[in-house]
């Protein structure tokens, strides 16, 4: 990159003011884009007032043109694949299931979660860039209150799960100052919006030195026949990078916080599902256990339809099979041994465990992870007319990358993958309401049949005229169902909210 535009890009990172670029600088500009057939992006440059001008060159300095261009090319130009993939299920000794883990496996896990947890040696990472389009708001997804009694959004939710997972593992090792803490990635769009959420909730109770916003990174949008689709006459058209867009961000904001912290261990999760265990003891002490550097907690896949991933073996490697990509042979094939189930059935649920260990290793391998292709309608401005226009049908492709596209690339002994039960651990939001599926609706439904589940194991009544009807425990209150053994012999009326003890 020319050392003029590498002196405003540090200008820019200084949030310092930057004058209008200068000629040498603007010309610089022009020639890298000129380069690689992408010149059309300055079509409307002497048209834009100096602050356009600042801004607009400042977007286009972030980008590298080569990279840019290589990917599109890749991207509309896919090579033929080489050879039919074979798929298989993940073999028994790279799995174990919650559902037929004898407890004694279960306790010690739970146990040595909470010790390293103790020992502030456990982070969260939260992927929370995505824009969230099937769901209509225009707000972040963790903003959304999916209209359980208390009206806490996801992200309060999950900021008290953290809470009190911290005071769980302080109790069991008394010691105190156990922090647990939250690395949350937002992307361009989501950024300000779920930064000032936090601060208007004074970050739900959690301390604001231990909640640290990162941000993903973004790619250009690109026409059907590879060129950089303009937003505005001063603005190109960009999308967040995918989740797999973690690891570059990682890598150049968390990883020194994390080693300056001693965090060891790291679980990373999906924003959308209402009922995620953030840092689960369970997950954290069983991958720590195995000595794994990377672990996935998987469902059992509701149908061949369902859109989700699936994990399993690919050419001998783990891999994801995304919803989007499976071939429906894949997807509908049947289990050799019981027709009734599906062959591929572990579905994944975005809900990761890394070390610190593999995550430094990120530097060697990010630059080769794949991109994919979604074909979106993007807005975009003519670059002959500067009209604005609001295409009917797909007229581009935004690049994402896939946060599982590194499972391929960890050998099968230093890989691990947890089934647990979908009722006690995955209900996404991804639909707007009145879907019927993976909706607001379902989601405080999922929340509310776990807490009714929870009060009648600890020896509750529940009575209700409406047997839909559930109980919402505080996730300050009970983290999984433990110490509510206050509710012995009482009767809860539904639709019940339980905050406190008395
Ligand atoms: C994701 C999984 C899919 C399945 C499904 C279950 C991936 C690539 N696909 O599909 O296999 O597990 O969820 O619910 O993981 N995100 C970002 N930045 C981005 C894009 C997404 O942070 O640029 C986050 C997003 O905020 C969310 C998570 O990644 O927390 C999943 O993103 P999504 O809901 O767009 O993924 P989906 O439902 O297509």
């Amino acid at each position: 990159m020319a050392a003029s535009i590498q002196k405003v890009l540090n200008k820019l990172s200084l949030g310092e003011n930057v004058e209008a670029p200068n000629e040498a600088d603007v010309k610089a500009l022009r020639l890298s884009f000129e380069t690689v057939g992408q010149g059309h992006v300055l079509s409307f440059w002497n048209d834009l007032s100096d602050s356009e001008k600042t801004s607009f060159f400042a977007q286009l300095s972030k980008f590298e043109p080569e990279r840019i261009a290589k990917l599109s090319t890749e991207a509309l130009n896919p090579p033929p694949p080489a050879e039919t993939p074979v798929y298989e299920p993940l073999p028994e000794s790279a799995t174990a299931s919650i559902l037929d883990s004898p407890d004694s496996s279960i306790k010690a896990w739970y146990d040595l979660g909470l010790e390293l947890i103790a020992k502030n040696e456990v982070a969260v990472v939260l992927m929370a860039g995505g824009q969230g389009t099937r769901l209509g708001s225009s707000a972040p997804k963790g903003c959304f209150d999916v209209g359980l009694p208390s009206k806490k959004s996801l992200f309060q939710l999950q900021a008290e799960r953290i809470n009190k997972v911290q005071s769980l593992a302080a109790k069991k090792v008394a010691k105190s100052n156990v922090v647990v803490p939250w690395y949350i990635m937002t992307s361009g769009p989501t950024r300000g919006p779920t930064q000032a959420f936090f601060e208007e909730n004074n970050y739900f109770g959690l301390k604001k030195e231990n909640v640290v916003f990162f941000e993903q990174g973004v790619l250009p949008c690109i026409s059907n026949d590879g060129k950089i689709l303009l937003e505005s006459k001063s603005k190109v058209a960009v999308a967040p990078d995918g989740n797999g867009g973690i690891y570059r961000a990682l890598t150049e904001q968390v990883i020194p916080d994390m080693k300056k912290r001693g965090i060891k261990h790291v679980h990373a999760y999906c924003v959308d599902n209402s009922l995620v265990k953030v840092a689960d003891p369970v997950f954290i002490g069983f991958s720590a256990s195995k000595d794994v550097d990377l672990a996935t907690k998987v469902v059992r896949k509701r149908n061949a339809t369902e859109s989700v991933g699936l994990i399993l073996l690919k050419n001998g490697k783990p891999d994801v099979v995304e919803y989007s990509e499976i071939d429906s042979d894949t997807a509908e094939a049947k289990d050799e041994k019981n027709k009734d189930i599906l062959k591929f059935r572990a579905a994944n649920i975005v809900n990761h465990y890394y070390t610190v260990r593999f995550l430094e290793t990120i530097p060697d391998w990010v630059d080769s992870l794949p991109h994919h292709v979604a074909k979106k309608k993007i807005p975009f401005c003519d670059t002959e007319t500067g009209e604005r226009h609001k295409p009917e049908k797909p007229n581009g492709i935004k690049l994402e990358q896939f946060v599982f596209d590194i499972f391929p690339r960890i050998p099968l002994e230093k890989f691990a993958c947890m089934e647990v039960k979908r009722e006690d651990e995955f209900s996404p939001l991804k639909n707007a309401r009145g879907t019927g599926e993976d909706d607001p609706d379902t989601s405080k439904r999922d929340v509310m049949d776990q807490g009714k589940r929870w009060a009648v194991a600890a020896g509750a009544t529940f009575v209700s005229e409406d047997p839909a009807a559930g109980v919402e425990v505080s996730p300050l209150l009970s983290y999984g169902g433990e110490g509510l053994e206050f509710l012995v012999g009482r009767e809860i009326v539904g639709p019940a909210a339980i905050e406190k003890t008395e």
